[in-house]
């Protein structure tokens, strides 16, 4: 009856299906069919299907503006979306039709839908996250908005040179057009940087001068799964308020006279890169406040058109920060209430506390977001004066609480004192939020003793809580797996419609678990992935990945904490014991392929240099034929949604090994487990949960747990041990790649003395559980029968990860938003 619903208006039947897509090849491309390439089929597909969206988009916000419920907007500066096509097709329920009308016209829809680019607005889990949870809302039919940035370039591309240097080329997404965008040219916002800000005697303030920006709205329709309700993803475009100054012009000043047009246009010109380290510089500041204040003066705009009072702002409006990057919302909307709507301070601050909700996403202290008090100063003067006024009051309030605490009120304070003052934005989105949570149970404990411990005395436990991250199941099995997808429909024999809304049906595999036959089919269809794995690689590097041994994968970000460098060591091992073994000893082993794929951030030496040994172990050990039938390594480049899509659905084993209690989640691990890949990992993040979720002996935990690695670090730098006496096993990997066993020794020194001085991530304190760890996969691979089971298990026991239940998490405990079905017109 749902999808019925969801249907009504489509045309579902392959003769429209060919005779949209013409008409758009004609009139919209001006092309002719007959000599069409993939590109420009890909256009017309997606234009046509766009045709559908459209019609439901107009529904979903008629509906809203009808039914006036209470509506959610998720602020983030990323969304991770990845391609659009195939995702439009299966929400609609046409992807069928349009595999058999593109054929027809003599076009493969696999082909087509390669042809898409990747919007990578994004850097990694935290813009993954966003994607997830807008499919999510839509699917679950939530009055949920998307805030954003339309970045001219995305995440940079990543080239690896012959010398395994990574480099960075420009992502021109928007290049060829993109057809899932609705310019809007007439929702505009002026915003205002710079300038003076005087204080009046009431508590208000006056603000002026300085440079205005105007905003532009461009939207992104986000269809939900089977149903007509398609939310939208508002990103803003920055543009000059005046074209460019015709007196410079006149005066002959051409550069002049186009210079604020280049510094309006460049505020939303390019993502930043770096995730993990906070930078302080001017321009992703200024893309905060631009991106912030045009979000809010389009939410009051909308609120205010239903005509009700400001003071009812939050019974209808809640507002996600995603991370410490929206915090400037906060005093955004003091300056709002107080400057513009006659608001006394404290009617205002009760009104903030009640629309924000803040989401922390690390608690690594280098990621904590600090703004330079003087900048603030320097581009939002008023900004700055609100912000120390919030400051005053709730230190006020806990001194009334602490009397005579100096340290306490210095640790609160929402300004770190030092040469530069800066504003600790974390503080200031806790203090302006209504609830605070981390993204798993563990993070969300560690949120509430190290970095908010303080707030946590001074608040009360209540406001502090958890929402265990998820994935969209559509995207993450249905999509990227649709063999297993489809073995999934035939053994539950319930629609996939419904087990993709329901996620914890599958735990009706389990029975299957020990039924031979579906063994049989379900390592069948990892095997062809492993295949279509292989075949991806052969075409795009030239390289022939042999398909028989075990598929061993970590992609992700690199970083320090994420310990890469703790798997290619590992690899080395490997790869030094088979050197030692007899040809008899290597017929005992199993072949192993493991791949890495993941970009650096430009300016993080360390993690470049940890590429660099990848593809330099990877050069050495695919030739040596001592090896290179039992052990091989790959380092893909360009990470990015789409290879996801290939790389997670073939993998036997996946790699999720930070340091405990670094790494808050991890949504990957939660793809490749539903996607029966087994899991090796560290006890951190989302592993605790998946473990408890799928049993722990279908996972394979190593490694120091986080109590211990506080005490772990003290003795590093106290009680130092030799490398060679507390670790010999990595001590002598060590030794070999400082001995230029993989070329060029000397350059890996920066990278081999993190590990031989303090050793911040245990790398030493990890290593030999590690390879024992690894051991123990060997082990459990050899009983295939065994190993498959394990498989089907741990997807049987994956519901519990769905984004549908986080997003109703939000929505029931934080937002108090219900879902608001689409009405069909009476
Ligand atoms: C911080 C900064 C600092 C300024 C420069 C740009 C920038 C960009 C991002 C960040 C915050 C990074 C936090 C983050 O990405 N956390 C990841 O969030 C995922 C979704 O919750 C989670 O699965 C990962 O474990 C966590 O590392």
């Amino acid at each position: 009856k749902v999808w019925k619903e969801a249907l009504r208006g489509v045309d579902k039947d392959v003769p429209s299906v060919t005779k949209s897509f013409v008409n758009h090849v004609q009139t919209s491309l001006a092309r002719q069919a007959y000599n069409l390439d993939d590109l420009g089929a890909y256009q017309a597909a997606a234009l046509s299907v766009r045709d559908n969206l459209i019609v439901n988009w107009n529904e979903t916000q008629l509906n809203y503006t009808r039914k006036n419920p209470k509506r959610a907007y998720y602020l983030s500066l990323e969304f991770l979306m990845g391609r659009t096509l195939d995702n439009a097709l299966l929400n609609l329920g046409l992807k069928e039709e349009y595999r058999d009308g593109v054929k027809k016209l003599g076009f493969s829809i696999e082909d087509i839908l390669d042809k898409e680019r990747d919007a990578a607005l994004g850097n990694g889990g935290l813009g993954r996250l966003a994607a997830c949870y807008l499919d999510s809302g839509s699917s679950t039919e939530l009055p949920l908005w998307g805030y954003g940035l339309r970045y001219k370039y995305g995440i940079f591309q990543q080239l690896i040179s012959p010398e395994g240097n990574q480099l960075e080329a420009p992502d021109p997404w928007l290049e060829n057009q993109n057809p899932w965008e609705l310019p809007r040219l007439d929702v505009t916002y002026e915003v205002r940087f710079y300038g003076q800000s005087e204080r009046l005697a009431n508590g208000r303030g006056i603000w002026q001068g300085g440079q205005e920006v105007v905003a532009v709205a461009y939207d992104v329709m986000i269809p939900g799964y089977g149903t007509k309700t398609t939310n939208n993803l508002r990103l803003w475009e920055s543009r000059p308020k005046r074209g460019f100054d015709l007196n410079s012009f006149n005066a002959g000043n051409y550069e002049g006279a186009v210079e604020s047009s280049n510094t309006a246009d460049a505020i939303t010109s390019v993502l930043y890169p770096n995730d993990h380290t906070s930078f302080g510089k001017e321009l992703r500041l200024k893309q905060q406040y631009f991106w912030t204040a045009a979000s809010l003066a389009d939410i009051i705009r909308r609120f205010k058109q239903q005509g009700k009072p400001m003071n009812q702002l939050p019974d209808y409006v809640a507002i996600q920060l995603n991370d410490t990057h929206p915090t400037l919302a906060i005093p955004e909307l003091m300056r709002i209430l107080i400057d513009e709507e006659d608001f006394g301070w404290d009617q205002a601050w009760s009104i903030v506390t009640n629309v924000f909700f803040y989401t922390n996403h690390t608690v690594l202290p280098e990621a904590l977001e600090k703004w330079p008090v003087p900048l603030i100063e320097h581009v939002l003067p008023r900004h700055l004066q609100i912000i120390y006024d919030i400051n005053l009051f709730f230190l006020q309030a806990v001194e009334r609480k602490y009397p005579n605490d100096r340290e306490r009120l210095a640790r609160m304070s929402l300004i770190e004192e030092g040469f530069p003052k800066q504003v600790r934005m974390a503080h200031l989105a806790a203090v302006g939020s209504r609830k605070v949570n981390g993204v798993a149970e563990l993070h969300s404990d560690l949120v509430k003793t190290t970095i908010l411990k303080d707030f946590v005395d001074f608040e009360g436990v209540s406001k502090f809580s958890n929402v265990t991250n998820g994935i969209t199941p559509r995207r993450w099995l249905d999509q990227c797996n649709p063999e297993l997808s489809d073995l999934i429909t035939k053994t539950l024999k319930v629609e996939k419609t419904v087990w993709l809304k329901d996620l914890a049906k599958l735990k009706g595999l389990i029975p299957f678990a020990e039924d031979a036959a579906f063994r049989k089919e379900w390592a069948a269809i990892k095997q062809r992935n492993k295949e279509r794995l292989a075949h991806y690689v052969q075409t795009t590097l030239g390289l022939t990945v042999r398909t028989d041994a075990m598929f061993d994968v970590q992609i992700k970000r690199l970083h320090e904490y994420k310990r890469q460098t703790l798997n290619i060591l590992g690899v080395i091992h490997r790869y030094l014991t088979l050197k030692a073994m007899t040809p008899e000893e290597k017929k005992k082993v199993n072949p192993r392929v493991v791949f890495f794929a993941g970009k650096a951030a430009p300016a993080y030496y360390i993690a470049k240099l940890t590429i660099r040994l990848i593809v330099n172990v990877a050069s050495k050990i695919n030739t040596d034929p001592d090896t290179k039938d039992y052990l091989q390594l790959y380092f893909l480049p360009d990470y990015s949604v789409s290879l996801a899509e290939v790389l997670i659905p073939a993998s036997d084993i996946s790699q999720h090994i930070s340091t405990a209690g670094t790494e808050a989640s991890g949504t990957s691990n939660m793809k490749f487990c539903l996607n029966g890949g087994l899991l090796l990992g560290t006890v951190d993040g989302a592993n605790i949960e998946i473990a408890e979720e799928v049993g722990e002996s279908n996972v394979f935990f190593f490694g120091h747990l986080t109590p211990a690695v506080e005490d772990l670090r003290y003795q590093h730098i106290y009680h130092p041990v030799p490398l060679e006496e507390k670790c010999p096993g990595l001590a002598r990997v060590i030794e070999q790649v400082a001995a230029g066993l993989f070329g060029d020794a000397e350059i890996y020194e920066p990278l081999l003395n993190t590990i031989r001085q303090t050793d911040y991530y245990l790398l030493s304190d990890d290593f030999d559980s590690y390879i024992a760890a690894l051991g123990m996969v060997d082990e459990a691979y050899q009983d295939q029968d065994e190993w498959v089971k394990k498989s089907i298990k741990t997807t049987a026991n994956m519901g519990k990860f769905s984004s549908d239940r986080a997003i109703l998490e939000y929505a029931e405990s934080f937002w108090n938003i219900e879902p608001s079905p689409v009405e069909a017109p009476k």
